[in-house]
């Protein structure tokens, strides 16, 4: 199917909804922000893509209850198949996905990468068994060892050095309390292009450490040896080269923004809709302006609260007359942070939560 973009959509997400989506490229596919909407949960079929690396064979889903996964740094080694995790609890969350680079485009310096404005983030429903109960059933994990390591199951194409391209992302372990090891994503098995038929899902931290075709899960002394890991996503200056002790992107910070309206509208009473993350608790207040910030006022979320790592979609209804307005939101969380008006600008133009980058002007008439 032909995007509004004019843009075929890959073969390996030709399920998905082409009108919903921006196809930046056939690894990075956004989702609109018309199509955001005021959605409880993002459809499968308008979840953004970012894979790094091609995805692997559909050959790895023909048989996904016998896909394994080893597991090291714990008192019991061991490779266990997903049917055998299957057994050992379930477990659901409702989680945001969002890329680091969510946010990149309204930075104003030049940045590398692809060019997200909003729609690189989805509000998904998750199952799968905690990861918790894995390690504890593997004997515990093993007390020195502070890192969380994941690796993704692409291939590497012979004669490059691994660590250049791989997938393979560690955290700090306290995310062990947080993290499911998912098989469904929606109430489905997880799609080929999601991750399936295995992924770490570690709520309330950036898309990158959410590893796809998960493989292996270690306890590690040390960090990922990967250069995703090492010098990518991290917040670094601009101009700076990027090295493992600038801050990594793990904690997603409070943000929202604004759906609808988008464009020109007929002055009068106007249902402004947007969505509002808290990161890693949930948003407690949401404002909105319709001034560009000169004023704010508080406007209301729909919805069931999803919990602390999923976003709820909020609405006010303002009287908007004729002229030119700037309409902007502005997120708190229940730890009491709220959104910036700017985020500081870095190199690879990550993180941004800032609410001035993140209004839109409209014409009302
Ligand atoms: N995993 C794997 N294995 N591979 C790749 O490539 N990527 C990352 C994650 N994980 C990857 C993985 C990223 S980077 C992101 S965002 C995410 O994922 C996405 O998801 P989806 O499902 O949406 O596609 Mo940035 O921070």
């Amino acid at each position: 199917a032909m995007a509004q973009d004019g843009n075929e959509l890959p073969d390996y997400v030709a399920w998905k909804d082409a009108n919903d989506l921006i196809v930046h490229s056939k690894q990075t596919l956004e989702t609109r922000r018309a199509a955001q909407g005021a959605a409880l949960i993002t459809p499968s079929n308008d979840l953004y893509i970012r894979n790094n690396l091609p995805a692997p064979s559909d050959e790895i889903v023909a048989d996904r209850d016998a896909w394994e996964i080893s597991f090291e740094g714990v008192a019991n080694p061991a490779t266990m198949t997903l049917a055998q995790l299957k057994t050992m609890g379930v477990e659901t969350v409702v989680s945001v996905l969002q890329c680091s680079g969510n946010g990149r485009a309204f930075f104003a310096h030049e940045t590398s990468g692809t060019q997200w404005s909003v729609g690189a983030a989805g509000n998904v429903v998750w199952t799968g068994v905690p990861l918790r109960a894995v390690i504890d059933a593997l004997g515990g994990e093993n007390a020195e060892l502070p890192w969380l390591t994941g690796t993704g199951g692409e291939e590497i194409p012979p004669g490059i050095d691994p660590t250049t391209v791989m997938v393979e992302r560690s955290v700090p372990k306290e995310a062990i309390d947080q993290a499911i090891l998912a098989w469904e994503m929606n109430g489905e098995p997880i799609p080929l292009a999601h991750g399936g038929p295995l992924r770490l899902i570690v709520p309330g931290y950036f898309g990158v450490n959410n590893v796809k075709y998960l493989k292996k899960l270690a306890l590690t002394a040390e960090e990922s040896p990967a250069k995703i890991q090492q010098s990518g996503y991290r917040l670094r200056a601009v101009g700076e080269k990027g090295n493992a002790s600038q801050p990594s992107m793990f904690e997603m910070s409070v943000k929202s923004w604004i759906t609808s309206p988008l464009m020109d509208t007929a002055s009068g009473k106007v249902q402004i809709h947007g969505v509002a993350m808290g990161g890693t608790s949930a948003p407690s207040k949401i404002e909105v302006s319709v001034d560009g910030g000169e004023t704010w006022t508080e406007a209301k979320f729909i919805g069931p609260d999803m919990g602390p790592y999923a976003w709820r979609p909020f609405v006010l209804i303002a009287e908007l007359a004729a002229g030119d307005h700037v309409l902007a939101s502005r997120a708190t969380n229940a730890a009491g942070d709220s959104q910036p008006a700017d985020f500081e600008p870095n190199e690879r133009g990550y993180g941004n939560n800032g609410w001035r980058a993140h209004a839109v002007d409209v014409t009302v008439s």
